[in-house]
């Protein structure tokens, strides 16, 4: 990877209305700044304090290079932050999650409610044999019981690894396994564009190399046609909870056990089990869900992400609800009936704070305006973004067509491993299209080449991250090695993958991975997992994967395929692999292009050389080819 490269740079520039800032929670960025700088461990003390622990830490932190350990002996449980606090203060009857199916079926919780069925699935879990420290996979839809059974994890201290709902059951056995998870919470059905698509049989087939599975507890959705319950080793969601109390004890927590694991494509081999923990994490969400998306106590908040995501559990669940927020979560994709149903939703529930992706951006700009324009989006204050670079022009639209060029628009750079927003443009600053923004107060972070050493403005590098944060991944989930690479690729840094380049203000604009990572309408997509699906078709000898720049979904993914001797290419084989694909890894993860080669770029030691072939799909120069193998 060529790490030095110049970036000619727009100057274009937003200023929000000086009451943005002063009606903010962060106020003056460079004062938020400063005041960290000045006394790093004081600045996370003050936003710890804000949340309740059993028993106080007594240290903020130790940072033994590279593993840290924050609020030393610290004892607190993320659900009492999230639930009890609220239930016992005139927050008790606000809603906290409003649901909305895609047939239009709404449910809606209170926070006492909310907080009845977490306790009750927590004892059902209990009974079920579940004690602190097991791993619980949910493997759901999004519906209030995917959230409730995370919260209901978190209150007895078994620790959650949540799988997207789109993911097929090769990738689900990988993370139920790699977890090794004792219980697997899901659901029989998932309702899109208008369709039942079946979910169990995933699971079935999931759990048949899965050892240490004890019980499938399954959410039956489909009244009419129930799913059949094998008893021997399953368990209907609502009869698990039928005779239990919503009465459950807090399991008191360190601030150092894992809260979760969420497992995250790698560039290389099986998906990455990123272990966060129950002190730390709460805090970093906590912290930038009050200080970054500016939630207050009357804002109708909606994420639109899957909680099956990292930006689902810090920004969806744990922050906003920490902070006694109320949340819209939708089943439903953004055009179906018809492409007004997330305009509509705003309008109809009176949306404040509205976060979502570029891709969905990019989608909502080529169904046109007409469409938001249909629906009165008066409501809303904030706008942001995440998963991906928002280009200048998914900026331009989204600023203009959906926050009437009034509401702040903060494009959020942050990752699975860390936990919290990192790098972006708060509440009042001047904006600038194509740029994220500062490393936000709490974190350092600059661009630097191989070596850790910041480059000029305009010259591209490496973003990479300085000192320790309380959110920050505590280890990679059995494979410590690869841990170590992330801190250990640039001296002195954790190395995020991610190439970017600096303005002369100190903004930062993300340009896509350095790695094999392909950032697919949002979701990290390993082009090894990909490639090895590919390989695992009998008729498939080798293949190699990239992403390619798309206008909707930031990249698409491109196969290359090898086909053993005695198959030939054809149309049909390209739908089978096609099909293999989906039912191993799940539909985000097919190729959109195979192209059936005889032959692929390779280095003298054998790597895939995959640049090469992403250069030459894209008439570009393929750089340096010295290593190259004839
Ligand atoms: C939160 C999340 C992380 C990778 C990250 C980067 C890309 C995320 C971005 C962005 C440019 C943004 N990414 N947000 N790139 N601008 N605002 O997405 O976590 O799924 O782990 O992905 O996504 O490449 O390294 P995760």
């Amino acid at each position: 990877m060529a790490e030095q490269f110049d970036v000619v740079l727009s100057e274009k520039t937003y200023t929000p209305d000086h009451s943005c800032k002063q009606n903010s929670w962060i106020g003056d960025y460079t004062k938020a700044y400063d005041a960290f700088l000045k006394d790093p461990d004081a600045f996370w003390d003050r936003a710890a304090k804000e949340l309740y622990w059993f028993t106080p830490y007594k240290k903020v932190k130790e940072w033994n290079y590279p593993y840290a350990r924050w609020f030393i002996g610290g004892k607190t449980n993320i659900t009492y932050n999230c639930l009890d606090r609220h239930v016992m203060s005139s927050r008790k009857n606000k809603v906290a999650l409003i649901w909305r199916g895609e047939d239009d079926t709404e449910r809606i919780y209170t926070y006492r409610q909310l907080f009845r069925e977490v306790l009750k699935v927590a004892n059902g879990l209990k009974k079920l044999g579940v004690k602190k420290g097991d791993r619980v996979c949910i493997y759901m839809p999004i519906v209030p019981e995917q959230i409730i059974s995370m919260l209901a994890c978190a209150r007895i201290g078994a620790v959650h690894s949540v799988v997207f709902g789109g993911f097929g059951a090769a990738a689900l056995n990988s993370r139920i396994t790699g977890a090794g998870a004792k219980v697997v919470i899901t659901a029989d059905a998932t309702f899109r564009r208008g369709k039942t698509i079946p979910l169990k049989h995933i699971i079935e087939e999931a759990i048949i190399n899965a050892p240490t599975v004890e019980y499938v507890v399954v959410l039956r959705r489909e009244l009419h046609q129930p799913v059949e319950i094998h008893s021997e080793m399953e368990i209907d969601f609502y009869d698990m909870i039928k005779d239990v109390r919503p009465e459950c004890e807090p399991e008191i927590m360190d601030a150092e056990d894992p809260l979760f694991i969420l497992y995250t494509s790698g560039s290389t081999g099986a998906p990455k089990g990123i272990v966060h923990t129950c002190g730390g994490y709460m805090v970093g969400a906590h912290y930038t869900s009050k200080n970054v998306l500016d939630i207050k106590d009357n804002d109708v908040y909606w994420c639109t992400a899957d909680p099956g995501w990292i930006t689902g559990h810090s920004y969806v669940v744990y922050g906003p609800l920490s902070l006694g927020a109320t949340l819209v979560v939708t089943e439903s994709t953004p055009d179906f009936p018809d492409p007004g149903v997330y305009w509509r939703m705003i309008e109809e529930f009176g949306v404040t704070i509205f976060y979502t992706a570029p891709t969905a951006i990019r989608m909502f700009m080529k169904l046109g305006e007409e469409w938001p324009d249909k629906s009165n989006l008066s409501s809303l204050r904030i706008l942001a973004s995440v998963g991906e670079p928002l280009n200048p022009e998914a900026f331009e639209w989204f600023y203009r067509v959906a926050g009437k060029g009034k509401c702040p628009l903060i494009d959020t750079w942050w990752q699975t491993e860390t936990g919290m927003h990192m790098v972006t443009t708060t509440v009042g600053e001047p904006m600038m299209p194509g740029f994220a923004g500062k490393p936000i107060p709490g974190v350092v972070a600059d661009v630097v080449d191989k070596d850790g050493k910041p480059v000029p403005p305009g010259t591209g590098g490496f973003l990479a991250i300085k000192e320790p944060w309380p959110s920050m991944m505590r280890s990679v989930y059995n494979d410590e090695e690869r841990y170590l690479k992330y801190w250990h690729t640039i001296p002195g840094y954790y190395a995020v993958g991610d190439l970017a380049v600096k303005n002369k203000n100190g903004y930062i604009m993300v340009l896509g991975r350095s790695d094999d990572l392909i950032v697919v309408a949002g979701h990290n997509i390993g082009t090894a997992e990909v490639e090895s699906a590919l390989v695992s078709h009998q008729a498939v000898a080798e293949s190699a994967v990239i992403g390619k720049p798309d206008p909707v979904k930031g990249n698409i993914i491109k196969a290359f395929v090898i086909l053993r001797q005695g198959h030939t290419a054809s149309d049909r084989l390209k739908n089978e692999l096609l099909y293999h694909v989906r039912i191993t890894l799940g539909p985000i993860a097919m190729p959109s292009e195979i192209d059936f080669v005889t032959s692929l770029p390779r280095t003298r030691s054998g790597k895939i050389m995959r640049r090469v072939l992403k250069a030459k799909e894209m008439g570009m120069d393929p750089g340096d080819i010295s290593t190259l193998d004839e």
